[in-house]
C-alpha cells in the first residue's frame, strides 16, 4: 500500500453494477448517477458486508488417483520427500495410480476437492496434468480438467506439466522422455486444445534446467505461456531461466537467491508462493519474500493442491500460512489470491479486480473487515459467489 492509498483498496458504502456478466459501474452509493438505481431490474443488498474479487487458485494438481497418506507416515518417521521419490515413491506412484484410473474415476475423485476449493470463493482455478506422463494419459487428464470445467459453475484453466517426473519406463533415458514430451505429448495435448499454458519441475528429482528449456522453446513455438516449477528443494536457477524466457509465473521459490530476484522483476514475472507444500514439507527455508516485495515482484498464493507435498483444500488457510510463515500482511496475501493470481494465469485483462469492463466474478463474506479472511482458520465464511455476474 502507498501512503494516502485505501488499505486493502477498500470502498466504504459501495455499489456495483453489473450488466451481461461483467462490471458496468463501481462507487459509493451516494454517486450512483441519476435514476440508475430505480432503473435497475435485480438488486441485492450486501448488508455493509465485504465483497471481494473472486478468488483465483493459479496452482493446482487437482487430478489423480489415490493418496500418499503412506508416504506422509513414513515422512514423520524422518524419510525425505526426495528419498522417497528415489525409491519409487512420489510422484511416480501417484503416476502409477493415476494411469490406473479411468477418466470417469479420476472426474469423480477430483470433484469433491473442487468442490471444496470453489465453496470458499474460489471462480477461477489452473488444474495442471502431469500424473500421466505418456500421449493417452496426458490427454486423458487434461481431458477431465476441461470436463470439470464444462460442468461446474468456475472457469477453469489448465497446464500441460508433462516434464513433472521421469516414468519408470524412462529410467535413465531422460533425453528420450523429454523428446516424448516435446514431439508427441506435447503436441497431442494442443492439438485437441487441452492447455493454456506449459509448466515443467526443474528439480534434482525431476528435470535440468536445459531439459525445461528444450520443452519450453517447443510451448513457445506452438504459441503457449510458460511457467516453472522452481527452486522449491534447491537453486537449480530455473527461474531466471523461465523469466528471460518471459514465464508468466515461476513457483515454489524457496530456495531463490535474493541475488536473481531483480531478473524476476525485471520481466514481470510473478512470484507464486505455496504455503502448503512448505508447511506439509516442514520445509524451513523460506521463499526470500523481502526481496521479492522491494523489487516489486507481484506475489501470488496458490494451494498446490495435491497427493504429495500439498493435500490442501482450502484457499483461505493459504492466506493465513501466507501471513505466519512468509510474513506477507494480510493485505498482500489476498492480491496473492486475487489481482497477482490473475496475472500469473495471464488473464488480468478481465478477472483479478473489482473494475469497470472486468467480469462480475466476486464474493460475498461474512466479514466486516478483509484482514478477517487471513485471520480466521477453518469455518467458512463465504456467503455467497457470484460467476460472471450469476449467483451460484
Ligand atoms: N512440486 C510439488 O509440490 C508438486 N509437484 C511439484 O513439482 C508435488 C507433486 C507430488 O508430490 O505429487
Ligand atoms: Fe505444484
Amino acid at each position: 500500500m502507498v501512503d494516502g492509498e485505501i488499505a486493502f483498496g477498500l470502498i466504504e458504502n459501495a455499489a456495483i453494477g453489473i450488466s451481461e456478466g461483467n462490471i458496468v459501474w463501481l462507487g459509493q452509493v451516494d454517486a450512483i448517477p441519476g435514476d440508475a438505481f430505480e432503473a435497475c431490474p435485480e438488486k441485492f443488498d450486501c448488508e455493509g458486508q465485504l465483497v471481494t474479487p473472486g478468488f483465483i487458485d493459479c496452482h493446482t494438481h487437482l487430478i489423480y488417483a489415490g493418496n500418499r497418506a503412506k508416504e506422509f507416515e513414513l515422512r514423520l518417521k524422518g524419510a525425505s520427500y526426495q528419498a522417497i521419490a528415489r525409491e519409487g515413491g512420489g510422484i511416480v506412484s501417484t503416476v502409477l495410480a493415476t494411469r490406473n484410473a479411468t477418466a470417469d474415476e479420476l472426474y469423480q475423485q477430483a470433484l469433491p476437492r473442487l468442490q471444496a476449493i470453489l465453496d470458499e470463493g474460489v471462480t477461477t482455478i489452473e488444474i495442471k496434468s502431469g500424473y500421466g506422463l505418456s500421449v493417452e494419459d496426458e490427454l486423458k487428464m487434461l481431458r477431465v480438467a476441461r470436463r470439470l470445467g464444462a460442468t461446474l459453475p468456475a472457469e477453469v484453466v489448465t497446464s500441460f506439466l508433462g516434464a513433472h517426473a521421469l516414468p519408470p519406463e524412462y529410467a535413465g533415458r531422460d533425453e528420450a522422455y523429454i523428446d516424448l514430451v516435446c514431439k508427441q505429448i506435447l503436441p497431442a495435448v494442443v492439438k485437441e486444445e487441452l492447455a493454456d499454458a506449459v509448466d515443467a519441475f526443474c528439480e534434482g528429482i525431476a528435470f535440468t534446467p536445459r531439459q525445461v528449456e528444450r520443452v519450453f522453446k517447443v510451448a513457445q513455438e506452438l504459441d503457449l505461456p510458460i511457467k516453472l516449477h522452481a527452486e522449491q528443494l534447491s537453486d537449480l536457477k530455473g527461474a531466471v531461466l523461465a523469466a528471460k524466457l518471459g514465464a508468466l509465473s515461476v513457483d515454489h521459490l524457496e530456495f531463490l537467491n535474493e541475488e536473481d530476484v531483480p531478473v524476476i522483476a525485471e520481466h514481470r514475472t510473478v512470484a507464486v508462493l505455496l504455503p502448503g507444500a512448505f508447511y506439509f514439507l516442514r520445509e524451513t527455508q523460506l521463499p526470500p519474500v523481502d526481496a521479492l516485495r522491494s523489487h516489486n515482484v507481484p506475489i501470488a498464493i496458490a494451494s498446490d493442491s495435491n497427493p504429495g507435498s500439498s493435500p490442501v483444500g482450502s484457499l483461505l488457510l493459504m492466506l493465513n500460512m501466507a501471513c505466519t510463515l512468509f510474513n506477507l500482511t494480510p493485505e498482500e496475501a489476498l492480491s496473492g489470491v486475487t489481482r497477482n493470481a490473475a496475472h500469473a494465469l495471464g488473464l488480468a485483462d478481465r478477472i483479478g479486480t473489482l473494475e469497470v469492463g472486468k467480469c462480475a466474478d466476486m464474493v460475498l463474506w461474512q466479514a466486516n473487515e478483509p484482514v478477517e479472511l487471513s485471520y480466521r482458520i477453518g469455518g467458512n465464511p463465504c456467503k455467497r459467489i457470484m460467476q460472471r455476474g450469476i449467483s451460484r
